[in-house]
C-alpha cells in the first residue's frame, strides 16, 4: 500500500517480460524436499503472495524452485552444498541447476525461510532471479529488537505512535500486525526480539502478562523470532513479596529459579532477560554491596542453559565527576571472566549515549573473556526524531569495522554474541514515523546478518525495494540517504561535540544548558565551552579518557594536529582562534561545518523534488514534508548553536565563510 504499511515487501507488479521469467521461481509453488512445519508453511505463503502480486498469477504452472533440507539432499545430487556442513543455524545456498531449476537448501527451516526471503528480495530489487545464487550464513546467532514499549502502550523514546504492542488485548486477541512484524524481521534475519522496555515494570513478570507473552511466542515461533523480557531486579520484592532482591540471599535465588520454571514452562524456547541494573536509578545487585556479575549470574543461573542473561553495561553516576565516558569501563573491564557463560554484556556504540557521532565504546576489545554485544539504536532520540532523514547504517558500520588494536574489528568483537537495536517501531501505519526510517530498520538486520555488507548496498537494495526499480533514481535515493547522518552530525554536533540536545525530550538544541542537578546532563558538561575555547580534554591533560582505548587506537586520536576534525572536540579542548591543519581556525572550520549542513539538507530536499514522478503521491508528499522541517530545523540548529558559541568567543562569523570539504 502507498501509505507504507508494506515496508520492503512490496512486491510491487514486474514487467510482462520479468513477470515471465520469474514465475516459476517465484509463483507459490514449490517443490519440497522437506517435510512440512509452520516454517515450512510461512516460506510457501511468502512465495504464493509475492508470486501472485509479482507476476500477477496466482500459481505458477510449472514449478521450478526446490526447497530443500540439507540432510535429504543426497550426496553427489547438484543440491548437495558443503559450506552448509557445520553452517550456523539460519544459513542457506541457492543455486541455479543446469535443468534451469533453482534450490534453495539449508539445514534448518528456519534457513529455507531466510532464503525464501533473499530470493524474492532479489527478484523484487532487480526484476530479476539471474544472478540469486548465493550461499549465506548469518554472522552473529543474535539479532534482535529491544522494545523500550511500555506496557500501557507509551514507546520510550518511540517517535512511531503508540506501542505496537496491545497488550490490554492479549492474550485472546493477536493483532494482524503481530505476524506483519515477525514477517518483517523475518525477511531481515532479526531472530529475537525484547518486547518490554529496559525501564522495566515488574508486573510483567506475573503470571497474566507471561500468558500474553506466551502467545507473541506462539506467533512469532514459525518466523524464528524468540521472545526475551527486560526484568526489573527488584523483582522479588516488588511481586514476589521478599523484602530483599540480593542476589546472594538464597531466596531471592529461588524465587528468580521458580520465575524462570513458570516462564519456561509456558514458553519452552523464551530467550532469556535483558536488565538495566545500577544505571539511571534502576535497583540493582549495587543496592546489596553486590557486583553487577553477582547480579547476572545470579540470573543465568535460574535460566540456566535454556537461555541467555543479556546484560547492559550503559551505568554512569552523578557521584563521579570526571568523565562520563569513562564510567562503564571502569565498572565492567574489572569484572571480565567473572560472568556465567550464558550472560552477555550488551554495550552501546560509543562512551556516552547514541549521539550522531561517538568514538567505538573502549569496552569492546577489553573483556577478552566476556561474550559482548552490541547495542545500536534504530530510533532516533538524538538524531532528530522520525522528522529528520538519517540513514544510519554508516554510522553503524563506523563502529563495527572500527579496529580495537586487542581483538580485530567492533565487528569481530561481537560475533559470538550480536547485535542488538533499539527499535523504532510503533503503531503509525508506517511503522517507523517516516519512510525513511523504514530503511533503518532494514538496515540494522542486513547488518546484523552480515556486518561486512556496505552502506551503499543496503541503501540501494532498500531503496528498489521500497521506491522504485527506476535506475537513475535509485541513485538518486541513495545519495540522499548516504550522506544524512553526516549531514545531521555537522549541523547538530560538528567536530566531535556531543550532547547538546535539549533537556529530557533531547529535540533541538541547547547548549546554554548547564544548570541542571545532575552535572552529566548538561550539555555544557560536554562541549566545556568558554571565552578561550571549546571541547572536552579527554587526553592525558584531561580525563584521559583516551588511555582506556588500546595505545595503537589512542594513537589516532592524542594529537590535535593528526585527528581526524570529526573527533577533534570529543577528545581535545581547542582553543576558538587555533589554527587548524586545514589552515582555517577552529571558528572558522566549525562555521564551516554547520553551513555545509544547512546547504547539504537543501540539497538532499532539491533532490528528492525531482522524484516526483516516480514515487506516488502520498509518500512523496510525506517524505517532502519532512524535509521542509529538517530544512528548517537544521537552520534552528545552526542559528541557535553559532549564536551561542558567540555569546562566549565574541568573534564575528567569518566573513564569505565557505563549506568545508
Ligand atoms: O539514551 C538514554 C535514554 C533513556 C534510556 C537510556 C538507556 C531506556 O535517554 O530514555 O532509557 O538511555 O539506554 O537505558
Amino acid at each position: 500500500a502507498e501509505d507504507g504499511y508494506d515496508l520492503w515487501l512490496r512486491y510491487t507488479l514486474l514487467s510482462g517480460e520479468e513477470a515471465n521469467a520469474a514465475r516459476p521461481f517465484v509463483g507459490g509453488s514449490v517443490q519440497l524436499l522437506a517435510d512440512r512445519s509452520e516454517t515450512i508453511n510461512r516460506a510457501i505463503s511468502e512465495l504464493g503472495e509475492a508470486g501472485a502480486a509479482m507476476t500477477g498469477l496466482k500459481i505458477s504452472p510449472h514449478p521450478q524452485l526446490v526447497l530443500a533440507r540439507a540432510d535429504r539432499v543426497e550426496s553427489g545430487s547438484y543440491l548437495a552444498e558443503i559450506r552448509l556442513v557445520g553452517a550456523p543455524e539460519g544459513a542457506f545456498s541457492i543455486r541455479t541447476a543446469r535443468n534451469g531449476r533453482i534450490a534453495i537448501t539449508a539445514n534448518d527451516d528456519i534457513g529455507l525461510l531466510y532464503g525464501t526471503f533473499a530470493l524474492l528480495r532479489h527478484v523484487q530489487a532487480t526484476g530479476s532471479n539471474e544472478g540469486v545464487e548465493r550461499f549465506s550464513a548469518p554472522a552473529m546467532p543474535l539479532r534482535m529488537l529491544n522494545h523500550w514499549d511500555n506496557p500501557d502502550g507509551h514507546v520510550e523514546r518511540g517517535y512511531a505512535g503508540r506501542s505496537i504492542f496491545d497488550w490490554w488485548h492479549l492474550p485472546e486477541k493477536l493483532d494482524q500486525r503481530m505476524i506483519d512484524y515477525a514477517r518483517a524481521n523475518a525477511s531481515i534475519g532479526i531472530n529475537g526480539a525484547v518486547v518490554n522496555n529496559v525501564n522495566a515494570r515488574s508486573f510483567m513478570l506475573e503470571p497474566r502478562y507471561i500468558a500474553k507473552l506466551k502467545r507473541l511466542a506462539d506467533a512469532w515461533r514459525p518466523y524464528g523470532i524468540r521472545v526475551y523480557l527486560s526484568a526489573r531486579f527488584s523483582a522479588p520484592r516488588d511481586i514476589g513479596g521478599l523484602d530483599t532482591a540480593d542476589p546472594l540471599d538464597p531466596a531471592v535465588r529461588a524465587w528468580w529459579q521458580a520465575k524462570a520454571d513458570e516462564i519456561y514452562a509456558a514458553i519452552p524456547d523464551f530467550g532469556g532477560f535483558l536488565v538495566k541494573a545500577n544505571s539511571e536509578g534502576q535497583p540493582g545487585p549495587q543496592d546489596y554491596g553486590r557486583t553487577h556479575a553477582d547480579g547476572a549470574n545470579m540470573l543465568a543461573e535460574a535460566l540456566g542453559p535454556r537461555g541467555t542473561v543479556i546484560w547492559r553495561a550503559f551505568v554512569y553516576s552523578a557521584e563521579d565527576e570526571t568523565d562520563r565516558a569513562k564510567q562503564a569501563y571502569a565498572e565492567f573491564v574489572p569484572l571480565d571472566g567473572q560472568f556465567a557463560d550464558n550472560v552477555i554484556v550488551q554495550v552501546k556504540n560509543g562512551p556516552i549515549d547514541f549521539q550522531p557521532r561517538e568514538p567505538f565504546h573502549p569496552i569492546f576489545g577489553a573483556m577478552p573473556n566476556t561474550r559482548l554485544m552490541l547495542e545500536a539504536q534504530i530510533t532516533k532520540e538524538y538524531l532528530g526524531f522520525a522528522s529528520h532523514l538519517a540513514f544510519l547504517a554508516p554510522m553503524w558500520k563506523e563502529v563495527l569495522d572500527a579496529e580495537t588494536g586487542r581483538m580485530g574489528s567492533v565487528a569481530q568483537v561481537v560475533a559470538p554474541a550480536g547485535l542488538a537495536g533499539v527499535a523504532n517501531t510503533g503503531s503509525d501505519r508506517n511503522w517507523t514515523g517516516s519512510h525513511f526510517d523504514q530503511a533503518n530498520w532494514y538496515a540494522f538486520g542486513r547488518l546484523a546478518w552480515n556486518p561486512s555488507l556496505d552502506s551503499e548496498t543496503i541503501a540501494r537494495e532498500w531503496a528498489a525495494q521500497t521506491f522504485t526499480r527506476h535506475p537513475a533514481s535509485i541513485d538518486r535515493i541513495a545519495n540522499i540517504m548516504l550522506g544524512s547522518r553526516e549531514t545531521v552530525a555537522r549541523y547538530m554536533t560538528p567536530m566531535g561535540l556531543a550532547h547538546l540536545m535539549d533537556t529530557g525530550h533531547h529535540y533541538g538544541p541547547a547548549p546554554w544548558v548547564c544548570d541542571l542537578p545532575r552535572p552529566e546532563w548538561n550539555p555544557c558538561y560536554y562541549h566545556r565551552a568558554d571565552e578561550q575555547g571549546i571541547g572536552f580534554d579527554r587526553t592525558v591533560s584531561g580525563s584521559d579518557a583516551l588511555s582506556q582505548y588500546h595505545p595503537s587506537v589512542a594513537s589516532q586520536w592524542a594529537d590535535p594536529a593528526q585527528i581526524d576534525p570529526r573527533f577533534l572536540l570529543w577528545f581535545h579542548r581547542v582553543d576558538w582562534n587555533e589554527r587548524l591543519p586545514s589552515g582555517r581556525t577552529l571558528w572558522e572550520e566549525l562555521v564551516g561545518r554547520y553551513d555545509r549542513g544547512i546547504a547539504e539538507v537543501d540539497a538532499m530536499t532539491a533532490s528528492w523534488a525531482l522524484l516526483e514522478d516516480v514515487i506516488d503521491p502520498g509518500r512523496f508528499r510525506d517524505v517532502s514534508q519532512n524535509l521542509a522541517i529538517q530544512q528548517a530545523e537544521a537552520r534552528w540548529w545552526r542559528g541557535t548553536s553559532l549564536a551561542y558559541w558567540q555569546s562566549l568567543n565574541n568573534l564575528p562569523l567569518p566573513e564569505g565563510a565557505q563549506p568545508v570539504p
